[in-house]
């Protein structure tokens, strides 16, 4: 399997390779073989600096996946191009030039495929083809020619866990009919085998009227899981990465990952998690030591990676594997995804926070990625998903400016979910227009709990009809009542704003110490958490920023080992207009930072 990650920012030139004469002394006089020597040792003098200049300014050999921000599309709510009120993929297109905007090179499609949409997508009746929804496999290829014309990559979404029930997969083998009778998770009629939940509530078995026995659901009724022991399953699905691979598709986010093997011994419950605070028949009421992270996982991983490298091998295009892993308290659990091939297992720990997060609580969670990856794991960061109410909603419009400082200058590949660059807030769904299935047949108290259509709705254009987003009479999710401030139109002609804020930061993380510079902890408290990013030999910004609600005064001097002045290149120009400017000289032993503000400052 091949491995693949940063080589060593400070790789120093190989002398190794330097050739060496023959060692065949018979063909060598002694005057001769002195004469090499002398030779040899003025060559290793002349490259002596330059080894020792490349190994302070090589470039390690980076991917294109870990130079770029990731954008994350929720199709449905990107751009409508036809007025029914959805978004589709000829509305991603027209829109690539504003995704260019943002300095962004590599786009992640939430699912496009054939669907009947009980989970807008993530339920696949047909792995290869476009749901008439978003288009047709035509619209499909000409999004990825105008993509990669721009420079965009494109990643798509893989749901291997489970189909939908009206995937022909599904209908065959609940008929009984070879080899599909075994694609999926199914046991004789009668009580469930074992006390499995859904991770969207109640028991994970459902009786299937048409074969009469049980089949397995990690999530919706909807969703019968793949049996990954299936070795046809396994083929037809390493064939669905190859049919998109050769269409050009540059990656994928890999769904559900830790869900995608159960023990075969369908007699044993789970126990309780101890988790009291939780309902009896929620997923987290029980330790899924049957259901989640099986070792057979890495397997499945390991060859999703050999067929990437199939493409690799024939273009020498990096193609990038990145798997869903959800929070644990436990790193390591996330971090075996690297061993297995993925490029990254998706960071969420940042998802967890909200506004009584200061600096130490911030530093906590960044910690727990940087602390914690080995040599060549790549980190990565994001602050929200289609899962998860939105950043703006949790901390507040006033650290937006914040929140975007510190995903684009940590270490490693950012991933922003679409909305987060304005700075998007959730919007409250009434349960009567509600469209998240699996919450919204719980009943209503249940979806104003679990619904995730509020940080689902439609991108917010400009402050015409529906945003910008539609033509059409009706989109498929209400949009905000702020939209006619905050939209791309709008504050695209707003120096201070949230997204000409990202602008800026996008296109300064070009930057070498912040592609792969070095980082350090600067000053951290209740309130600041402050870092350096620098390049050996080359450029150091502190990044410093207050998430607390008081203003801080700290002397960084300490930090910058005694380093007094710096000049602002970013300030995050906090909401109540702070005091600095792009250009201040600023004394470093006295630095005023208003809550919610960040700047970067140039050391040297
Ligand atoms: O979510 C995987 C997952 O584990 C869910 O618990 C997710 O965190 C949940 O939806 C939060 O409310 C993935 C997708 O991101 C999600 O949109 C899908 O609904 C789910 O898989 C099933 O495909």
């Amino acid at each position: 399997m091949k491995r693949r990650g940063v080589t060593g920012k400070n790789a120093s030139y190989d002398t190794s390779s330097i050739k060496q004469p023959a060692s065949n002394n018979k063909l060598y006089s002694r005057r001769q073989s002195i004469v090499l020597l002398l030779l040899l040792l003025a060559v290793l003098a002349w490259m002596g600096p330059w080894n020792e200049r490349v190994s302070e300014h090589t470039p390690p050999s980076l991917s294109w996946w870990q130079t770029t921000i990731v954008y994350q599309i929720y199709p449905r709510s990107f751009q409508d191009s036809d007025g029914d009120g959805v978004g589709d993929l000829k509305g991603i297109t027209q829109r690539l030039d504003y995704i260019r905007s943002l300095n962004v090179r590599a786009i992640w499609l939430s699912p496009i495929f054939r669907s009947p949409m009980r989970d807008f997508g993530y339920d696949i009746s047909n792995y290869t083809d476009i749901d008439p929804t978003f288009g047709n496999l035509e619209d499909f290829d000409n999004l990825i020619l105008a993509a990669h014309d721009r420079g965009i990559k494109v990643i798509l979404d893989f749901v291997p866990n489970h189909s939908s029930d009206l995937h022909p997969w599904f209908q065959l083998s609940r008929q009984g009919v070879a080899p599909y009778k075994d694609y999926y998770v199914w046991t004789r009629p009668g009580e469930p085998p074992n006390n499995w939940l859904s991770l969207f509530r109640g028991s994970a078995w459902t009786l299937d009227s048409v074969r009469g026995e049980l089949y397995y659901h990690a999530f919706m009724v909807q969703q019968p899981d793949l049996n990954w022991r299936c070795a046809h399953l396994v083929e037809e699905m390493n064939n669905v990465l190859r049919f998109w691979l050769s269409r050009g598709v540059d990656g994928f986010r890999v769904d559900a990952i830790q869900n995608l093997f159960e023990v075969e011994d369908l007699s044993l419950n789970e126990p309780p998690s101890g988790d009291s605070s939780v309902e009896t028949d929620n997923w987290y009421s029980l330790r899924h030591d049957h259901t989640f992270d099986l070792p057979e996982i890495g397997g499945a991983v390991r060859r999703w990676r050999d067929v990437l490298n199939e493409y690799e091998a024939r273009d020498g295009k990096a193609r990038y594997l990145v798997v869903e892993t959800l929070f644990d308290n436990d790193v390591s659990i996330r971090n075996q995804y690297y061993d297995f091939g993925a490029d990254m297992p998706f960071n969420f720990d940042l998802l967890r926070v909200n506004r009584s997060c200061g600096g130490r609580c911030i530093q906590h969670y960044v910690d727990r990625e940087l602390g914690h990856l080995s040599q060549g794991q790549w980190p990565n960061f994001v602050v929200g998903n289609h899962d998860n109410s939105r950043i703006a909603s949790k901390l507040g419009k006033d650290f937006v400016n914040a929140v975007n400082m510190l995903l684009l200058t940590l270490p490693g590949t950012p991933t922003t979910y679409y909305g987060e660059e304005l700075g998007m807030l959730d919007v409250q769904v009434p349960f009567d227009q509600g469209q998240d299935l699996q919450a919204k047949g719980q009943g209503e108290e249940y979806f104003r709990k679990y619904s995730r259509d509020p940080s689902r709705t439609p991108m917010q254009w400009n402050g015409g009809k529906h945003s910008g987003f539609t033509s059409g009479r009706l989109p498929w999710l209400p949009i905000s009542e702020m939209s006619s401030y905050e939209n791309v139109e709008r504050q695209t002609s707003s120096e201070l704003s949230p997204l000409n804020l990202y602008r800026k930061l996008a296109a300064f993380r070009d930057r070498p110490c912040f592609q792969y510079g070095g980082f350090e902890y600067g000053v951290v408290h209740e309130k600041i958490f402050s870092y350096i990013r620098y390049e050996v030999g080359g450029q150091t910004y502190l990044v410093t920023i207050n998430f607390g609600h008081e203003i801080s005064r700290d002397d960084y001097t300490e930090a910058l080992n005694g380093e007094s002045h710096g000049e602002i290149s970013i300030t995050t120009g906090n909401v109540q207009s702070g005091k600095y400017r792009t250009g201040d000289k600023v004394n470093l032993h006295q630095l005023e930072l208003n809550p919610g503000e960040g700047l970067i400052i140039k050391i040297r």
